[in-house]
């Protein structure tokens, strides 16, 4: 496994022609997964909108006027309700997010609390409640805490010009904690908010130098959201073509070969054709239900007709003896 990737070789990744990159993803791909499985996350908003960050992709800071309405943390009894739907539509994982800078109190406790029944159901957890604390990292660790999400989400550059009220470097702490606990880190990223090529080159720089690598990738396809900064300002303008998409993907696989490479956010607006090229490229894990966090998703049953028709398998857990642990 590589660790020491640089910003240019990443680049020249991008740089060659489609059929190469994709050969060399798959062959990465086999060497450490069934290329015929796929891990299935769904997800549920337990804490919706109202956030004070100012993260211009967003539609639930409370600095944007968009659509999303601000709730209260959910009733534990909802929220597992929730989970066993996930679980008996075929679920491996249930991760729980809060549009919270960082938790706080009783409402970090009762997080703690939802985590430990979700344990209870026999299904991996992951939650993305913003910023942690050391304490806070090993207290979810002791409830039995799978994953948690915390993404770099651009180009240490670029991520300047998206979010001003948190560093880089409190990112890359949030992190540390996650590792240091004992807990797998799920990381990653947006793409198709304006930047460029070299910038998505840098993203992906960033997650393949840690070590280890996040055991989980999603890389999202910003979802352009009517309101936020990065839906309206021409600065952020402009289509991301879908195969600079699918590269992205394939280069996170060759660069994090033993990592699930999650085809995240916009899957909602992908035919089923640019969906099967991102398997190709090496995506094996997906989230999965009709809903994301607040925006739309495909709906379980029509990721089942995909799988059908393309023989994909949901992965059983996504634990390490899953994966084939040969580096490519
Ligand atoms: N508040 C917590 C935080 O920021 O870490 C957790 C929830 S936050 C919504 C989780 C991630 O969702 C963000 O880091 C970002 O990558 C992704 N996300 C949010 N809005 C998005 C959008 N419009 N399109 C694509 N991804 C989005
Ligand atoms: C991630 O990387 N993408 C998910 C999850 N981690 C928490 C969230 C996508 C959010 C899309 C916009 C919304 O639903 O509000
Ligand atoms: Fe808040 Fe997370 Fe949205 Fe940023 S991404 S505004 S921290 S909910």
């Amino acid at each position: 496994m590589r660790y020491d990737w640089t910003v240019n070789e990443i680049e020249a990744l991008f740089e060659l022609p489609f059929n190469d990159l994709m050969w060399r993803a798959q062959q990465a791909h086999r060497a450490n997964f069934d290329a015929n499985e796929v891990q299935l996350s769904t997800l549920l908003s337990i804490k919706t909108g109202g956030c004070p960050e100012d993260c211009k992709y967003c539609p639930q800071s409370s600095r944007y006027n968009t659509d999303v309405e601000s709730e209260l943390l959910m009733k534990k009894a909802e929220v597992m309700k929730a989970a066993q739907v996930a679980k008996e539509k075929g679920a491996s994982r249930f991760c729980m997010g809060a549009a919270w800078r960082e938790p706080k109190g009783r409402a970090f406790e009762l997080v703690c609390d939802m985590i430990t029944e979700i344990k209870a159901m026999d299904m991996e957890a992951c939650a993305t409640l913003g910023m942690l604390n050391a304490d806070q990292a090993a207290r979810l660790k002791e409830v039995g805490l799978d994953y948690y999400n915390h993404n770099l989400d651009a180009d240490p550059d670029y991520y300047k010009e998206i979010i001003s009220t948190r560093t880089y470097d409190e990112r890359l702490d949030t992190l540390k904690h996650v590792r240091a606990n004992g807990m797998s880190v799920c990381c990653g990223g947006i793409v198709g908010m304006g930047e460029t090529r070299r910038h998505r080159a840098g993203l992906v720089a960033q997650l393949a130098r840690m070590s280890p690598h996040p055991e989980s990738v999603p890389i999202n396809m910003l979802i352009k959201v009517e309101g936020t900064p990065v839906a309206e300002d021409e600065q952020f303008s402009g289509d991301l073509d879908p195969f600079e998409f699918i590269r992205t993907i394939a280069i996170a696989r060759i660069t994090m070969p033993g990592s699930h490479v999650r085809l995240s956010a916009g899957r909602e607006e992908m035919n089923e054709e640019m969906q099967a090229l991102c398997f190709l490229a090496g995506a094996n894990s997906i989230f999965y239900g009709e809903k994301l966090l607040t925006a739309g998703n495909k709906d379980a049953e029509n990721d089942q007709q995909l799988f059908a028709k393309l023989g994909l398998r949901p992965m059983k857990k996504a634990t390490p003896s899953s994966r084939r642990m040969v580096n490519a």
